[in-house]
């Protein structure tokens, strides 16, 4: 089962990882470098069975970077709720103000001129996928950014189409000037894609992986990214490589982590596009469907933020 890969890594790090003292705080068991390969052929999808992963919210933040956007506004008017923590946390860290989360949300959701401030992310997948800067001489003799960027999606579905040999077939998120200006540096940061007799497949590279909350919304995202691609551009899609960096347990999901192992992945979920869009950025969360998905129950854990 392509899910034993998964439980064989996250035994491995809980057994024999090192423990590192991390930027969160929480602490970690990590390991440096790892791969796990997933076949997408015949609507196959890296969905783990061994807890209920809430994959259209997984789908949900997949087409709001398509979109560009860096507001967790839209997410939050979808009821999306996985990137509120860190806005929230700078909130009260600027401001002192004593806010729940639900309030905090409701607020972004209600007040246009609170989320504009509170609620951005800054320049993160979204606006490097789409709208990556550009920068152009101005009169004065200084450079000023050009009013729009470069749209590494719609290129890379050209390039994928007309040229599809290609070894430059890339989505980065790693722009280097504009880390400091992000809540998170992108994690899932770069994705090349490969064309082969007309089948495509995709290599994420994920320099950070929380392997107990973000690696399942992350094989997800990525396979329907890849999914999506090979429709619009007439290809079947081959398989989903991951490679993680610091792939990594937080210390505080021991439980997560006891009660996954002791469980067994079962079934061949696969996941469904229901209609061919003309264009990529015209898929809507209705066009997906997961069927032959039977998981185990949720597990929750606290995410470090
Ligand atoms: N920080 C950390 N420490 N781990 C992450 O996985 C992470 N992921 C981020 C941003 N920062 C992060 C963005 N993606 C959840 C899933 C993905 C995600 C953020 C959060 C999450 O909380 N998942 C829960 C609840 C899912 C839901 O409410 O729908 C889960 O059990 O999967
Ligand atoms: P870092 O920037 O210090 O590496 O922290 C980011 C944390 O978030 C780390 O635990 C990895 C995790 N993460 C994922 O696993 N997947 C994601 O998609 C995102 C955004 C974060």
């Amino acid at each position: 089962h392509y899910e034993e890969q998964y439980l064989s890594l996250m035994r491995q790090i809980w057994e024999n990882g090192s423990v590192q003292r991390d930027r969160t705080g929480v602490g970690t068991k990590a390991l440096f470098g790892a791969t796990m390969r997933f076949s997408l052929a015949d609507d196959a999808i890296p969905l783990l069975t061994t807890k209920r992963v809430y994959w259209k919210t997984a789908a949900r933040e997949m087409l709001w970077f398509l979109t560009g956007n860096t507001n967790i506004r839209p997410l939050l008017e979808q009821k999306v709720k996985i990137w509120t923590d860190w806005p929230l946390d700078r909130y009260r860290r600027e401001t002192g103000a004593d806010i729940s989360q639900d309030d905090f949300e409701q607020r972004i959701v209600e007040d246009t001129a609170f989320a504009e401030k509170w609620g951005d992310l800054g320049p993160v997948y979204g606006a490097q996928w789409v709208n990556w800067p550009r920068y152009e001489a101005a009169e004065n003799g200084l450079f000023r950014r050009a009013a729009k960027g470069i749209d590494q999606v719609s290129l890379l579905v050209e390039c994928l189409k007309n040229n599809p040999g290609s070894r430059r077939h890339i989505i980065e998120g790693w722009n280097v000037a504009e880390l400091d200006q992000m809540a998170l540096p992108p994690c899932h940061k770069t994705y090349q894609f490969h064309v082969a007799d007309g089948v495509l497949s995709c290599i994420l590279f994920q320099r950070s992986c929380d392997l107990g909350l973000g690696f399942a919304f992350n094989a997800f995202s990525a396979a329907l990214l890849t999914r999506m691609l090979a429709s619009v551009c007439g290809y079947q899609a081959g398989e989903l490589i991951w490679q993680g960096g610091d792939v990594h347990l937080y210390l505080n999901h021991a439980p997560l982590v006891e009660e996954q192992l002791s469980r067994t992945p079962s079934g061949a979920p696969k996941l469904k596009l229901l209609r061919l869009a003309d264009s990529i950025f015209d898929y809507r969360i209705e066009d997906f469907e997961v069927v032959d998905y039977q998981p185990q129950s949720h597990i929750s854990a606290p995410v470090a933020v």
